[in-house]
């Protein structure tokens, strides 16, 4: 069986990109989902997950991925109230498998998911990307999500992870996890980890870590999924087979001493799902996002897509993050989520795996 590709949307109203626009991008057999409207901690009910995966078989997609299921603050905390949260969770478990969900992406961040200093910046080519720079994700978290959150509301979107309810807490949220260090929010992973592996089990479900984004501590929290050593001890603390990674490239890379080819070849079997994304370096430690191409970026495409060819990779891949093209711009794109540049970079992925095939001696089969 081959890898799948995937493509992620963010569901009917959420997402200017149509299924009938994805349609027409070659290769694509899944699509990556989610309940966006859904909060932290909330059961996932099966009539609204039934109504996404019947728009998605109206268009022969598959819905095996969602991402994400986020986790509630207070298990990352590990408050008392998180055995209620944790039931939740694996209700939700529950009620995905029922339509065929196989792979859960999810995090475990303290408070923000992915961070980023400009969410346009010029790439050179009249393209804009998402960017990270290193100076002004210091001290001031509040700068820092106020420009996200005006972001957000001007262009009336919400970004996954960025919730304005939860973020309108942000000084109590700090205040919850000033006891929370390295060791107790890897205590706090564990037991929330064996507490759903049974329900995961029975379900058939992956539960697939995200790696941190980026691959740092920031504004004095901690942050695990950050290189080889970590995520060696993330599968080795639960060492079940539905305990998984979500392998972003992208993430990981914008540590440069990150090899994440490397990491494919030792844990693939671990790796339900594969972001792949491209990253340039500055001196300063500043990055931005690039292009799919190998030669764009620094994060070694060419080696990672080879590592998993050659570890006969079945699981989920999809492009991450892309540029924002020609009309693309604030106001009418996803940041990061544009159509033209993760349909170029699907392209790219699959010239790359057809040949590898080609050179292996197999037959690549078209999707009907
Ligand atoms: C950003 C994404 C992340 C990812 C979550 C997974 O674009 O890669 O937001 O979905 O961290 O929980």
């Amino acid at each position: 069986m081959p890898m799948h590709m995937g493509f992620r949307w963010y569901g009917e109203g959420n997402d200017k990109i149509k299924l009938s626009d994805i349609k027409q991008i070659p290769g694509v057999t899944s699509i990556v989902w989610a309940l966006h409207h859904k909060m932290p901690g909330e059961i996932w009910e099966e009539s609204e997950i039934a109504e996404v995966m019947d728009q998605l078989h109206a268009y022969g997609f598959n819905g095996d991925v969602v991402e994400s299921v986020n986790v509630h603050d207070d298990i990352k905390i590990g408050k008392p109230t998180r055995d209620a949260l944790i039931e939740n969770y694996k209700q939700c478990i529950r009620n995905l498998s029922k339509f065929g969900v196989k792979v859960i992406c999810y995090n475990f961040m303290p408070i923000f998911d992915w961070t980023r200093s400009n969410l346009f910046h010029e790439v050179g080519d009249g393209s804009t990307a998402l960017f990270y720079e290193k100076g002004m994700i210091q001290d001031d978290y509040n700068a820092m999500a106020k420009y996200i959150l005006d972001f957000t509301e001007k262009y009336n979107m919400s970004f996954p992870g960025w919730e304005p309810e939860r973020m309108a807490k942000l000084d109590q949220l700090f205040k919850d996890y000033a006891g929370v260090d390295h060791e107790k929010l890897w205590a706090n992973l564990k037991y929330f980890l064996e507490a759903i592996m049974p329900t995961c089990e029975e379900c058939g479900m992956k539960m697939a870590i995200h790696m941190d984004d980026p691959p740092w501590d920031i504004f004095g929290l901690p942050r695990l999924l950050i290189n080889a050593e970590n995520i060696d001890r993330f599968l080795s603390m639960v060492d079940h087979p539905c305990n998984c990674l979500t392998l972003c490239s992208g993430s990981l890379n914008a540590d440069p001493n990150n090899n994440v080819a490397d990491i494919v070849r030792k844990h693939c079997d671990r790796i339900a799902f594969a972001h792949i994304r491209n990253v340039k370096h500055f001196d300063n430690g500043d990055f931005s996002e690039a292009s799919h191409r190998d030669c764009d970026g620094e994060t070694g495409i060419l080696d990672i897509l080879k590592a998993y060819h050659d570890c006969g990779f079945e699981g989920y891949i999809r492009p991450d993050h892309g540029r924002h093209l020609w009309d693309e711009g604030p106001g009418n794109v996803r940041p990061g989520y544009g159509l033209y540049d993760r349909a170029l970079g699907i392209m790219y992925m699959l010239g790359v795996w057809d040949m590898l095939d080609k050179l292996a001696g197999k037959v690549t089969v078209a999707n009907a």
